[in-house]
C-alpha cells in the first residue's frame, strides 16, 4: 500500500517568551515583557478574544464576587482613571469590555495569537527552547514560557451514566454558548450549587417554566446587595486608588477590606450578632472578616455559621426545603463562600424546585430527564452542569507540558502539584506559572494575585538576563520544602475540615487529594516572595550562558 503523504511541517516562529493565555494574567504579562524590559513576547490564547475565564463563563447571571473597584488593574493610574465600572458587582460583558479596553489602551492585540490552543510544550535542552505546538500544528519556540490559563478553565463535567441518551439540550456553564440558551418555556434541571449555580439559579428561574436545582452539598450564601455605583462612589475610587491599592496589598485575601481584630468568642452573643447582621445587611465576601478567627477556630466559625443558616431558614418560606438548604456538613468559607442575588428566595417561587441529591443521588441520564435512585424521575428539556472545575492543575495538565529529559508535568505531579512558591516547578526550566497550585490565587481577589505575579516573573526574567544565565529552575529540596509549608498553612485553618472542595481536588474522581491553594495569606506570600529575589533566588538555580542584557 502506498504510504500516506506525511502531514506538512508548519515552520517555527520563535520570540524571546511565549505566554499561554490572554485573560487578566496573559494581558499583563505581555504588557510587562514587552514594554518593560523590550523582549519580542507572544501570547498563545485558545479563544478568539482576549477575557480567559470571561470568555467561557457567559452563563445567566455570571458575574464577579470581588467588588468592581478592585477587580481592576493596579498597575497603571492611566488604567484606573480611564475606566468606569457600573455597578458593584461586574456582570460578565462588562469584564469582558473592561479586558478590551486594557487590550486597546496597550495595544496588546497585535501580540495576540488568537484560536490557538496549546496541545504541547517541549523543552528542548539543547537549544535552551520551549517548544509549543498547537492543536492545530503550529509552531513557535521561546526560552521563556508563561502559563497564564487561569485556574478554573478546565470544567469538571461528571460522567453520569446516560447522558447521551438524553433529547434535549446540555451545557456546561463554564463553556456556555456564545450566543446564549433560551429557556423561556422550558423545564431546566441545573445540578450544582456551589458560586456560579447559585448565581445562575435566580436567572433561570426568571426565564424557564419550571427549575430544579439539584443539591449533593448544602451551602453558604451571602447576600451581594449588587447595586448601580453613583458618581460619588466612582469619583471617591479613583481619588483613592493608592490607599485602596495599599489595603489590598496588606489584607490576606487582596480584597479591599481588612480583617476584624476581635475574636469571635470574646464579644457577647448580642455584640456578636449585630456584628454579623451590620455585615449580612452590607453584603458580600467581608463577612468572613468579621472576626479574625472564623477560618482558624471551630467555635468561632459555628458562630458565623449558625447565624447564615438562621439567615436561610427565614428566608425559605417552605420548611422542609429550609432544612435541605440549611443542612450544611462543612464550617463556613472552608469552600469557596458564594455570595449572591436572591438565591434563598428562589426557593420560594412556585416554578422551582430542590432535589436533595445527597438523600436521593442521581442514578442516570434518560431520554426525558433525570432519574434519582429512589426511581423519581425529573421530566426535563434542558440540563445545566454548574459543576464546576478541574481547578488549578487541570488546564495546565491539558498542555501537554514536557520538561528536562522529556519529564510529562502530569508524572511531576501524579501525587499532587510540587511547586517553589506556586511559580516554578523543578524539572522544567524557564516555565512561569502565574497564579499556580501553591500559590494564594484563589483564595485571594485574583487581579491583587495576578499583578504580583507577573512582577515577580518579569524581574527575575531580567535578573536572569542582567546576570547572563540563560535559564532559572527551583529546585526539588525548595518545592519539598514549600509544599509542606502550603500543607502546613492550610491546616492552620478550617479549610482542609471541607473535605469534598476543590481546593483539595476532590471534586474530580481519580484527582490527588493535596490542598492546592497557599492559605497563609496574599500579604505574607508576598513579602516572601520579595524575599526570595532579594536574596538571590535562593531555590532557584540558574545555568547557562547567555548575553547581559542591563536589567
Ligand atoms: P464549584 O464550586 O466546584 O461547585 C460545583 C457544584 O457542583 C458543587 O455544588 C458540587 O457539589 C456540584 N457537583 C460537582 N460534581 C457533581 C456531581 N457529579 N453530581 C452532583 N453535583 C456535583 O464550581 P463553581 O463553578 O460553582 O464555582 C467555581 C469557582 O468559580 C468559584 O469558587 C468562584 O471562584 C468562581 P459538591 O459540593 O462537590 O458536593
Amino acid at each position: 500500500m502506498p504510504e500516506a503523504p506525511a502531514a506538512p511541517v508548519m515552520p517555527e516562529t520563535t520570540f524571546d517568551a511565549l505566554i499561554v493565555g490572554a485573560g487578566f494574567a496573559g494581558l499583563y504579562q505581555l504588557h510587562a515583557l514587552r514594554d518593560r524590559l523590550g523582549l519580542r513576547a507572544h501570547v498563545l490564547e485558545a479563544a478568539d478574544g482576549v477575557g480567559g475565564t470571561w470568555t467561557w463563563n457567559r452563563y445567566p447571571g455570571a458575574r464577579c464576587d470581588s467588588e468592581s473597584h478592585a477587580y481592576a488593574f493596579y498597575f497603571s493610574d492611566d488604567l484606573l482613571q480611564s475606566w468606569d465600572w457600573s455597578e458593584r458587582y461586574p456582570q460578565q460583558p462588562e469584564i469582558l469590555r473592561y479586558l478590551n479596553h486594557v487590550a486597546d489602551r496597550l495595544d496588546l492585540k497585535r501580540d495576540i495569537t488568537f484560536g490557538a490552543r496549546v496541545g504541547s510544550a517541549r523543552w528542548d535542552a539543547a537549544a535552551g527552547l520551549w517548544r509549543v505546538a498547537t492543536q492545530d500544528g503550529r509552531r513557535y519556540a521561546a526560552p521563556f514560557l508563561v502559563t497564564a490559563v487561569g485556574c478554573l478553565s478546565s470544567t469538571n463535567m461528571p460522567d453520569i451514566p446516560g447522558r447521551e441518551d438524553f433529547a434535549g439540550a446540555v451545557h456546561h456553564t463554564g463553556e456556555w454558548p456564545h450566543d446564549g440558551v433560551d429557556v423561556s418555556g422550558k423545564r431546566v434541571a441545573m445540578i450544582g450549587t456551589g458560586s456560579t449555580g447559585i448565581q445562575a439559579a435566580p436567572v433561570l428561574a426568571e426565564a424557564a417554566a419550571h427549575l430544579t436545582v439539584f443539591q449533593r452539598t448544602a451551602n453558604y450564601s451571602i447576600p451581594a446587595r449588587n447595586r448601580p455605583l453613583d458618581d460619588a462612589f466612582k469619583h471617591w475610587a479613583k481619588a483613592h486608588a493608592a490607599e485602596i491599592r495599599a489595603t489590598m496589598h496588606a489584607t490576606p485575601n487582596g480584597h479591599p477590606w481588612t480583617v476584624g481584630p476581635r475574636s469571635a468568642l470574646e464579644v457577647s452573643a448580642e455584640e456578636r450578632e449585630a456584628a454579623y447582621a451590620a455585615a449580612w445587611e452590607k453584603g458580600g465576601l467581608a463577612l468572613r472578616a468579621t472576626f479574625r478567627d472564623i477560618l482558624t477556630d471551630r467555635a468561632a466559625n459555628d458562630t458565623a455559621a449558625d447565624f447564615i443558616k438562621a439567615r436561610i431558614r427565614e428566608v425559605v418560606q417552605d420548611p422542609a426545603t429550609a432544612a435541605k438548604l440549611a443542612d450544611i456538613d462543612h464550617p463556613f468559607a472552608t469552600k469557596r463562600p458564594p455570595i449572591d442575588t436572591g438565591y434563598f428566595e428562589t426557593f420560594n417561587r412556585a416554578n422551582v424546585a430542590l432535589a436533595d441529591i445527597r438523600a436521593d443521588p442521581i442514578e442516570r441520564i434518560t431520554a426525558t430527564g433525570i432519574r434519582l435512585r429512589s426511581g423519581a424521575e425529573h421530566a426535563v428539556d434542558v440540563i445545566v452542569f454548574a459543576t464546576g472545575f478541574d481547578a488549578m492543575t487541570g488546564a495546565l495538565l491539558r498542555m501537554g507540558i514536557s520538561g528536562r529529559d522529556g519529564l510529562a508535568l502530569s508524572d511531576a505531579w501524579a501525587a499532587g502539584p510540587r511547586t517553589q512558591l506556586g511559580l516554578q516547578v523543578p524539572g522544567f526550566p524557564n516555565l512561569f506559572t502565574i497564579t499556580g497550585p501553591g500559590s494564594p490565587s484563589v483564595l485571594t481577589n485574583m487581579p491583587v494575585a495576578i499583578e504580583q505575579h507577573v512582577e515577580w516573573i518579569t524581574d527575575c526574567i531580567a535578573q536572569l538576563r542582567a546576570q547572563g544565565r540563560a535559564t532559572i529552575e527551583a529546585t526539588d529540596d525548595a518545592a519539598e520544602a514549600w509544599v509542606a509549608h502550603v500543607n502546613d498553612a492550610a491546616n492552620a485553618t478550617l479549610m482542609p475540615q471541607a473535605g469534598h472542595s476543590w481546593y483539595l481536588g476532590a471534586n474530580v474522581p481519580g484527582k490527588p487529594r493535596v490542598f492546592m491553594p497557599y492559605a497563609g495569606g496574599m500579604a505574607r506570600y508576598r513579602a516572601i516572595c520579595a524575599e526570595v529575589a532579594a536574596q538571590g533566588y535562593p531555590g532557584f538555580v540558574m545555568a547557562g550562558q547567555a548575553a547581559r542584557v542591563p536589567a
